[in-house]
C-alpha cells in the first residue's frame, strides 16, 4: 500500500508548516522500523546520543544516518512512499534524501525535546526541505508526540541550535558551533504561541517543514515507550550549505557539490523520487 496526500493535507502543510497524516505508511513497516529500534538500542552506532545507556526507564535515545548500513532503513528510505508524501507536500517535482533519524523516549523520560527548528542543524538552505516523523508505538503530548508553533516556518526567522539532551549530549560540540538568533522560551510562555500538536497512533506520521519551530514533552507514561523514525527530504530548491553547526554526519569531505549547488550527488543524496 502506498498512499498520496490529499489536497487538504497539502493545504495545511503550506499553511501550518506541519500536516498529520493518517496511517502514511503500509503497517508493515512500523513492526519493521521497531525491530530495527531495539537492535540499534542494544548496539548503537557511532552517531547514537544516549542520556542512559541500557536504562529500561528515563533513557532519551537517538542514532542516525544509518541508511548506509542497515539494509532495512535502506529499504524504508526507497520503499516505504515517504519520498512521493515529501515531494508531494513540499510541491517539488522530486525528493532526495538527507538522512534518517531513530528517537526514543523510554517510559518515564523526564527529558524533553526542547523547541527547535531543524534547518540550523543541516547543512542546507531552502525552504523545499521537510521531515517525515512516523510514529512507531502510541502517543500524545504527554507522551512525547511532537508540538509545532503553527505557521512559523512562514517567519523568515533562523535560530540558534540547541543540543537535545544538555552538557552531556553527544551533538553539543558541533551544534554549539551554531549561529542564529535565539530561540524564543517558548514552554514558558505557551498562551503567546499558536501551539498545535496530535495524539498518534502507529504508522501515523507528522510531515513538516525544516523551518518549523517544534519540541516534545519528555514521556510521562509509566510502561510505554515512544519511538519514531524521522526521515529528512531535499525539494527542488535546497542548496548545500554546510558551516559551522551543521551536522557533521555528511560534511565538505563527503560530497563532490560546492557551498551553493543544489544536492545532485546521487551517492550521498539519492533522488528517491521524481515526477
Ligand atoms: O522525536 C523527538 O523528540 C524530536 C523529533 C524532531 O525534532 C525531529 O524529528 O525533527
Amino acid at each position: 500500500m502506498e498512499r498520496a496526500l490529499t489536497e487538504q493535507e497539502i493545504q495545511f502543510f503550506k499553511s501550518d508548516g506541519v500536516a498529520v497524516l493518517r496511517q502514511a505508511v503500509d503497517g508493515t513497516w512500523v513492526d519493521r522500523m521497531n525491530t530495527v529500534v531495539d537492535r540499534q538500542m542494544a548496539a548503537p552506532s557511532k552517531w547514537a546520543n544516549d542520556a542512559n545507556p541500557g536504562g529500561a526507564t528515563n533513557r532519551h535515545f537517538s542514532d542516525r544516518y544509518l541508511w548506509k548500513q542497515n539494509s532495512e532503513i535502506d529499504a524504508f528510505v526507497r520503499h516505504s512512499g515517504c519520498a512521493r508524501l515529501a515531494a508531494q507536500a513540499m510541491e517539488s517535482a522530486s525528493a532526495r534524501f538527507y538522512f534518517d533519524h531513530l528517537l526514543v523516549k523510554e517510559a518515564g523520560t523526564a527529558n524533553p525535546t526542547p523547541w527547535h527548528q531543524d534547518i540550523p542543524y543541516w547543512p542546507f538552505l531552502g525552504k523545499q526541505i521537510c521531515s517525515i516523523w512516523l510514529a512507531l508505538t502510541p502517543c500524545d503530548i504527554e507522551t512525547s508526540s511532537l508540538e509545532f508553533v503553527r505557521g512559523s516556518h512562514l517567519d523568515d526567522k533562523y535560530y540558534l541550535a540547541e543540543a537535545f539532551t544538555g552538557d552531556n549530549d553527544a551533538n553539543k560540540s558541533w551544534i554549539s558551533q551554531g549561529d542564529g538568533e535565539p530561540c524564543p522560551d517558548i514552554e514558558a510562555h505557551r498562551q503567546d504561541f499558536d501551539i498545535v500538536g496530535y495524539d498518534m497512533e502507529p504508522g501515523d506520521a507528522l510531515i513538516f517543514s525544516a523551518w518549523t519551530l517544534h519540541g516534545a514533552r519528555g514521556n510521562g507514561s509509566a510502561d510505554q515507550r515512544r519511538a519514531a523514525i524521522s526521515t529528512r527530504w531535499l525539494g527542488d530548491d535546497a542548496i548545500w550549505n554546510p558551516h559551522p553547526g551543521a551536522d557533521p554526519t555528511v560534511g565538505r569531505d563527503d560530497v563532490s557539490i560546492e557551498p551553493g549547488q543544489p544536492p545532485h550527488d546521487d551517492a550521498v543524496f539519492p533522488e528517491i523520487w521524481r515526477s
